[in-house]
């Protein structure tokens, strides 16, 4: 490779520009900072001991033993940080959770007791000679049983099982269009739990510096200010003295959005022994204990006329939550935004009910690419119009195209209550169509099918809702909802930006200087992004739910514009003329009519410390706290062309054409990036993926040997267009795009094999989509070939 073509991207490259991002070179060539190459002086490691089962009573921990090895430094148990307000706390989400049990456990690969010792391998050695006494207890696995009245109670502060129960739309306008019906399709669909499989696990480390008495973690999470100030609430150390950064972090995914014991322990561990503590998960334990996603027992039913015409929808949902909820806030979201289900149709009458019971599990419901629950969404409301197309006998784009939203009626009212932004769905679908030959697809199937061949087109037409959010909707702790950027120009034009928000892998550094650059016409390589540092980043809630576009992209938009809106005043003093006189064009200044006598915005930098307008202060810097007026609605229209083996069950996705739509575009090429990273988490989830647990709340495996994700073997190609409807709303037009193609896809890939096996009397088959599972339905229809 040419040296040029390794080099960051030079000049001013604002919206659309295809740059290559700044933040690969770093990560590229192995000189990215992750929380476990944090090396400090006189650095302990912190190790947990685990539970074997789902659900004990802890009769007697004996740590003696363990104490004795040499280079072991302390043990902390539940008992110890009880006595410091510390054996449970608050979970972003609304729940509380244990750090570390006093009582009983709650799930297999529980959290303890905590190892501090010299090294790693102390520590796990020690942590092996702790001997727990334990009482098993029935364990609650299947969350229909806990909901029964004489199920176990799982956790140990409340008296039911039952997590919430919470319904949205009219009950009885959707019962009444069900009644005057002439088709009502239903089908049970199970969403299975799922792992977050980011590349690198949990961690943290943490330092207590006893003479200022300033606490610094560095640590895996999305959302560094939010933790900032619930570690301050639940600790009584004032928030200035709490630094928390998140340096890089190789994926999030959503799965560290949670708050881990090991953060609250490292933290008291070392406060308590006044020595730097390190705690990094092993994949392993990152599977058995961490946050997981999905886990969505969903009954779904759609009404509609003969001639397609959908009525109405109605959806009844049991969620399994494990032992700590962790959907988002349960005040006003209970099922995240599941209410999102009535996706690209206008719908007149939807009602939905969803039920979370808690289970001896880990906590479930959390993010994972998923806009919290809208990709359970998508998945029932796409699956259901299929399967009405089927049994309408009628083709499953010309079903689409019957009920799509039409674009002259956006902003769009919902029946469950969201006003869509923007959209035209017809148009992406006609487009991912043309671009897949749709209609010689559907012949060639025909033909297939008569030569007993196996072959599918699955659609996901979905809509997501990303940009968490406007202050009415959401609180978060307390918190309205915003995000932040703040733009400092130093006098020679170069530029420090930072925001509240924190990348995980998503190309921050490159995209928030092109919307700066693209509005102030300074290079990207003179800015520098900045995230994850509560020292010295303004507050923000961090980067999930695809909301960093849509708010802090919005922040660094508004705050470049103010900075846009001073120079401009610095330049006409600099020009002699009057501020409405002077054009802004590609970063230079310069009165109306003579183009060739400017001031460049780095002039105008110099002037502003320099010589500024007389009652001008000086500085060039602005920053925003951005409430975003609605939340952002992007889209797509997914079409995966599969064939099957008859002798192995296999499905093969011949084809997987994504037409998305994320309103204007900043950078194409990270949107495409994150687009395929999305489809090939989408294809294991349909595929691949499933964490699961025997009646005793044992997990299955719980390594990537037995969790399956795929490779660049399993992966196929694929094809990728847009159509751009922007966001009226957003400064720059941009909606977020970070989850749609994990939220589309699965659908789509259902839907496909399901197309494939329809004649044969296959209604549904619940993913992940083994080989096994299909061979099995062939065997049992008698088409399984034995080559
Ligand atoms: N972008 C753009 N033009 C748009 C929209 C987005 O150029 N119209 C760019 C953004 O500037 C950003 C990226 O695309 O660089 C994603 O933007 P956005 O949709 O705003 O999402 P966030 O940056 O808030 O990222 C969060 C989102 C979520 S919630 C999950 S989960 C997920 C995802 O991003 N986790 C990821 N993508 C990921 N990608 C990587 N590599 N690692 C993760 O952990
Ligand atoms: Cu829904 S996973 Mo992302 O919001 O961090």
């Amino acid at each position: 490779m040419a040296m040029e073509e390794t080099l960051p991207p030079m000049g001013v490259h604002g919206m659309g520009h295809k740059i290559r991002r700044k933040e690969d070179m770093r990560f590229l060539t192995g000189k990215g900072t992750y929380v476990d190459d944090i090396k400090l002086p006189n650095m302990a490691y912190l190790v947990f001991v685990r539970s074997p089962y789902a659900h004990a009573k802890i009769k007697k921990i004996n740590i003696e033993k363990a104490k004795s090895i040499p280079g072991v430094i302390d043990i902390i148990t539940g008992e110890e940080l009880e006595k410091a307000g510390l054996a449970w706390i608050p979970t972003l989400m609304g729940d509380k959770m244990m750090v570390l049990p006093t009582d009983k456990v709650v799930f297999q690969g529980q959290e303890i007791a905590a190892v501090i010792a010299e090294d790693k391998y102390v520590a796990m050695d020690a942590a092996n000679q702790i001997e727990v006494e334990y009482e098993p207890l029935e364990p609650v696995v299947d969350p229909k049983k806990a909901l029964e009245p004489n199920s176990p109670l799982v956790r140990p502060d409340k008296n039911s099982n039952l997590v919430f129960r919470w319904e949205a739309g009219n009950k009885e306008l959707t019962d009444k269009v069900f009644k005057e019906a002439d088709i009502v399709v239903s089908q049970d669909f199970y969403y299975q739990r799922l792992h977050v499989a980011y590349m690198e696990p949990v961690g943290s480390v943490a330092q207590y510096d006893p003479v200022s008495g300033k606490l610094t973690l560095w640590m895996t999470t999305q959302a560094p200010h939010v933790v900032r100030t619930v570690f301050s609430l639940v600790t009584k150390i004032p928030e200035n003295k709490i630094r928390i950064i998140s340096p890089d972090i190789g994926g999030g995914f959503g799965g560290k959005v949670y708050v881990y014991p090991g953060y609250v322990v490292s933290a008291y561990a070392s406060i308590k022994l006044g020595r730097p503590v390190k705690w990094i998960n092993t994949r392993s334990e990152d599977m058995k204990s961490t946050a997981f996603a999905r886990d969505f027992h969903i009954h779904g039913e759609l009404a509609a006329k003969k001639d397609g015409t959908i009525l109405g929808l109605r959806i009844k949902v049991i969620s399994d939550h494990g032992a700590f909820y962790g959907d988002a806030n349960p005040s006003k979201f209970p099922a995240g935004l599941f209410s999102i289900c009535t996706g690209a149709y206008d719908i007149k009458a939807a009602y939905v009910e969803v039920t979370g019971a808690y289970t001896n599990k880990p906590a479930g419901g959390i993010a994972y690419r998923c806009s919290f629950r809208v990709t359970e969404a998508v998945y029932t409301i796409e699956r259901l119009v299929d399967i009405l197309a089927h049994e309408l006998n009628m083709d499953p784009a010309e079903l689409r195209l019957k009920n799509f939203i039409p674009p002259e009626r956006f902003p769009y009212k919902s029946a469950l209550g969201w006003t869509y932004d923007s959209g035209n769905y017809a148009a992406a679908l006609k487009k991912a169509m043309e671009k897949i030959g749709y209609y010689e697809l559907r012949k060639e199937q025909e033909e297939k099918r008569k030569k007993g061949e196996i072959m599918g087109i699955g659609i996901s037409t979905f809509v997501e809702i990303v940009g968490a959010g406007p202050a009415d909707l959401f609180d978060i702790v307390g918190i309205k909802m915003f995000d932040s950027a703040e733009i400092r120009i130093h006098p020679t034009g170069k530029v420090i930006a930072r925001f509240g928000t924190r990348a995980q892998g998503q190309g921050h550094e490159t995209t928030y200087a092109q919307i700066i650059s693209e509005i102030l016409g300074i290079p990207v390589e003179d800015i520098i992004v900045e995230e994850g540092d509560t020292d010295t980043c303004p507050y923000g809630l961090g980067t999930y739910a695809s909301r960093s576009t849509p708010t802090a992209g919005a922040a660094a938009a508004v705050s470049a514009r103010k900075i846009l809106d001073k120079a401009k005043k610095i330049a006409a003093h600099l020009l002699e003329a009057r501020e409405e006189d002077i054009v802004f064009e590609k970063g230079k200044f310069y009165v109306k009519g003579y183009p060739d006598k400017y001031k460049t915005i780095q002039d105008v930098a110099l002037a502003a410390y320099t010589n500024p307008p007389p009652n001008m202060e000086a500085g060039l810097e602005a920053v925003t706290y951005y409430n975003p007026p609605n939340m952002t609605f992007p889209f797509g229209a997914y079409i995966c062309v599969v064939d099957i083996d008859k002798g192995t069950g296999q499905v093969k996705v011949r084809r997987f054409v994504a037409v998305d739509d994320c309103g204007n575009i900043i950078n194409p090429v990270i949107v495409d990036g994150q687009i395929m990273g999305g489809l090939t988490m989408g294809f294991g989830t349909a595929f691949m993926e499933e964490i699961k647990y025997d009646e005793n709340g044992n997990i299955y495996g719980g390594s990537f040997a037995e969790y399956l994700i795929p490779t660049a073997v399993e992966t196929p190609k694929w094809e990728l267009d847009k159509t751009v409807t922007p966001s009226p709303h957003h400064p720059l037009g941009a909606k977020g795009v970070g989850e749609s193609a994990t939220v589309g896809s699965p659908a789509a890939f259902v839907n496909a094999v399901v197309d494939a096996l329809w004649h044969l009397g296959v209604k549904h088959i619940d993913m992940p989509i083994w080989p096994w599972k299909v061979w099995k339905v062939l065997k049992e229809k008698g088409v399984a070939s034995d080559e």
